[in-house]
């Protein structure tokens, strides 16, 4: 395992579920964190909780990945101590409801697409620039299973996810001939806000998502995600499926009652 400590990570979505256990265990193993999301509140506790736990660094940026000028300006133009960046985890995003797209509603659309597609590229291109010159560096985003299979009323957000696999893909491409490297980690389900936030609220039929099987916590996606930062530097994992074991695709699983 390559030592992590001392390098520079960059957490966008920080501020809950996989981001934020995604910051923990890089502040676990020593890195220093750059956290970004909106919610600048969760970000002051993780902070908090980064320099208790692990006695971590930490920089938090309170950002709309959708906000192209606010991106540029911030994660663009980090300060001198902090502009080195390792690696970036592309993870903000998010889900909305789980109608048929004859019913949809095309603000949810925007705020899939400019949220988990073109935020996702707002941030690669504000940080792999430096990346490229410094001859450092490596990409994570997370995709999800629906980028590889649709179900009904993913429409939207699975097309969002086939984007960022899409863009995975291409990113390796265009980056052959450096030393970055590029990973997409595509897990099924993870039991974290994400459906209470897809639900707009209702607890109720969230939790009914993750009824009866036992799903992936968010710390497993965290603990993925080190190992792929952590192989050596000649070894680039581009693309990871992970599944609960009580979950076959996207709409195939088996709950106890
Ligand atoms: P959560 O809802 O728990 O966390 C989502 C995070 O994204 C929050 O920190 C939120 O922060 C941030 N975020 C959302 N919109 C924006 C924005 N416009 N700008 C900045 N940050 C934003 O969900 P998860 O942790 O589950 O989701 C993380 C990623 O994992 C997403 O890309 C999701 O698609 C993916 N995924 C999730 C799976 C699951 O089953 N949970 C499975 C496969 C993939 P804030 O609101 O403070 O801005
Ligand atoms: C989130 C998992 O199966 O709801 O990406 O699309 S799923």
């Amino acid at each position: 395992m390559t030592n992590l400590a001392g390098r520079t990570v960059v957490v966008t979505g920080a501020s809950a579920g996989i981001g934020r256990a995604v910051a923990l265990a890089f502040g676990a193993a020593g890195c220093r964190l750059v956290l970004a999301a909106r919610r600048r509140e969760k970000l002051a506790e993780l902070e908090r909780a980064l320099r208790e736990r692990h006695g971590a660094e930490s920089l938090a940026i309170e950002l709309d990945v959708r906000d192209r000028g606010a991106v540029e300006s911030t994660l663009g133009a980090l300060p001198p101590a902090w502009s080195e960046v390792d690696l970036l985890i592309n993870n903000a995003g998010l889900g909305r409801g789980l109608d048929k797209l004859q019913e949809g509603n095309p603000d949810e659309w925007d705020e899939m697409i400019d949220t988990n597609v073109k935020g996702l590229l707002y941030v690669t291109r504000a940080l792999l620039p430096g990346m490229v010159a410094r001859k450092r560096g490596h990409v994570i985003n997370i995709g999800s299973v629906a980028g590889r299979e649709v179900y009904p009323g993913g429409n939207v957000y699975c097309a969002s996810k086939f984007a960022v696999k899409a863009l995975t893909r291409a990113l390796k491409v265009d980056l052959l001939g450096t030393p970055i490297r590029v990973s997409t980690i595509d897990p099924g389900m993870v039991e974290t806000d994400f459906s209470v936030v897809r639900f707009r609220g209702d607890e109720e039929r969230a939790a009914k998502v993750y009824q009866g099987l036992k799903a992936l916590s968010a710390e497993d996606i965290a603990d993925i995600a080190l190992w792929i930062a952590a192989r050596p530097p000649h070894v680039d994992i581009t693309e990871l499926v992970v599944m609960p074991t009580a979950q076959a695709t996207a709409m195939l699983n088996h709950r106890e009652p």
